[in-house]
């Protein structure tokens, strides 16, 4: 357990709990699943390859495969010298099996792993085929999240068949790389405050936003590590690569505010905050919720949102979540409403001892802010309140409204960035965690 002890007793907590997830040799284990015989077995996978062929480029190589330096993208060809068919072959010589890419069947196995993430996570992030974020904050904590992870890829192994690589960290970046660490069957774990010396060995080109081109200029900039990179003058990176600058040079300090979003456009947009201590002291929660609801509808404002169903979410120790929401008779952009309603909803909870608090809104309407100001919608909409609650530990799924806002950054080909991610990095330095909650 490894939460910074500089906290003051009442602060936020400001980790989530992000696990990484990417399946060992996809499409092998795939194949593995309904040829169990290629098991333990040299194995590649050949796109636009066909049975007895050379034409193609391999998809992926078993680990075994690799061992003999086979890899990804490398011609069928290549692969073929260095692996001759097995069955082609004299019997001395090391040989591997080669199968064709069979997108359908391994979108079902990738499908089933899906599964088993959403009813694991709040909220699940989709990368690629193999590949997830999972936002589990709420469910485990950083005392119990190695079994957590270990009883995820048990399940992900029993239902889908599949051996993935986990990586689980208080950061997006730091997970991803964690996954990576000991691949095959890794399980990695990068607790709060390990963050920055875990990435410090690392080649620049490892950080997010730091593609080959951006890595050969700050190698020539006698940048090679992210340790470099985090004690290099962020002004001096600023002039060089201007707002991009500070952004990797933040990344490389382990500072990575982005939340686990789904790729859907936002549903709602929400913000939550931990305590170290869980609160009884109503007045203090309810100085918290006011926090957030105010943040909440900054993050709207900016995003030109008009909301009409407003919630909260409150967690008891250990992990009962309870969300609370109220309809408007209308779709509004007001802060003191948003507020009032918030803080409404939270007396309900006088007296609970409450580790996390969250407020959002959803029922989105998207037009532009001059609109929003001329439209004078009547904001006393607290009359026809039609209030759903739900009292529950936060079922499988339960994620699918929960939808945060991404700001995205301008696509940068160079950086060879995977999907659009938000940029909104709310990391205010011991005051109140803004996360969002699903
Ligand atoms: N893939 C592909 N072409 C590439 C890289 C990957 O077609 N150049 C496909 C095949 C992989 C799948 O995508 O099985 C997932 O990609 P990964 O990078 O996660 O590779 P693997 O899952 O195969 O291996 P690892 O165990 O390293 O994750
Ligand atoms: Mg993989």
């Amino acid at each position: 357990m490894a939460r910074p002890s500089t906290l003051p007793i009442d602060a936020p907590t400001d980790e989530q709990i992000v696990c990484h997830v990417d399946a060992d040799c996809f499409y092998v284990a795939c194949e593995r699943l309904r040829e169990p015989t290629l098991r333990g077995e040299p194995v590649i996978v050949g796109m636009g390859y066909e049975a007895g062929e050379s034409h193609g480029a391999v998809a992926t190589a078993s680990y075994e495969a690799r061992e003999h330096g086979v890899q990804s993208a490398q011609s069928i060809e290549a692969a073929l010298e260095t692996l001759p068919r097995r069955g082609d072959a004299d019997t001395d010589e090391p040989t591997a099996y080669y199968r064709p890419v069979d997108m359908d069947f391994y979108e079902s196995v990738s499908d089933d792993i899906r599964t088993v993430l959403e009813a694991s996570a709040d909220v699940v992030r989709p990368v690629s085929i193999d590949e997830a974020y999972l936002d589990v904050t709420d469910r485990t904590d950083w005392e119990t999240v190695a079994s957590f992870g270990a009883e995820l890829k048990a399940t992900i192994r029993e239902r889908a068949g599949i051996v993935v690589s986990v990586g689980i960290a208080p950061t997006m970046s730091a997970a991803k790389i964690a996954s990576d660490a000991q691949k095959p069957d890794g399980l990695t774990l990068v607790e709060p405050g390990e963050v920055r010396s875990f990435l410090a060995p690392l080649d620049v080109e490892a950080i997010h936003n730091v593609g080959p081109a951006t890595a050969r200029k700050l190698r020539g900039l006698g940048i090679e590590t992210a340790a470099d990179l985090a004690s290099a003058d962020p002004d001096r990176l600023t002039a060089q690569f201007g707002e991009r600058g500070r952004a990797i040079y933040r990344y490389a300090r382990g500072e990575d505010g982005r939340d686990v979003t789904p790729r859907d456009d936002p549903k709602s947009f929400s913000r939550e905050s931990a305590f170290s201590q869980p609160v009884a002291d109503h007045d203090q929660l309810k100085e918290r919720v006011q926090t957030l609801a105010s943040a909440v509808a900054d993050r709207a404002a900016r995003n030109g949102a008009l909301y009409q169903t407003i919630g909260i979410k409150v967690v008891e120790p250990p992990y009962d979540v309870h969300t609370r929401a109220r309809s408007l008779s209308g779709p509004v952009a007001d802060p003191a409403l948003l507020e009032d309603v918030a803080r409404d909803l939270l007396t309900e909870f006088e007296g609970t001892r409450v580790r996390k608090v969250g407020v959002r809104v959803s029922k989105l309407s998207f037009t532009d802010r001059e609109q929003v100001a001329l439209s004078g919608f009547d904001t006393g909409a607290g009359s026809d309140d039609t209030e759903t609650t739900a009292t529950e530990r936060t079922p499988p799924g339960e994620h699918s409204d929960g939808v945060a806002a991404t700001e995205a950054t301008p696509a940068d080909a160079d950086e060879g960035a995977t999907s659009p991610e938000p940029t909104d990095s709310p990391h205010l330095s011991g005051q109140t965690t803004l996360s969002d909650f699903g």
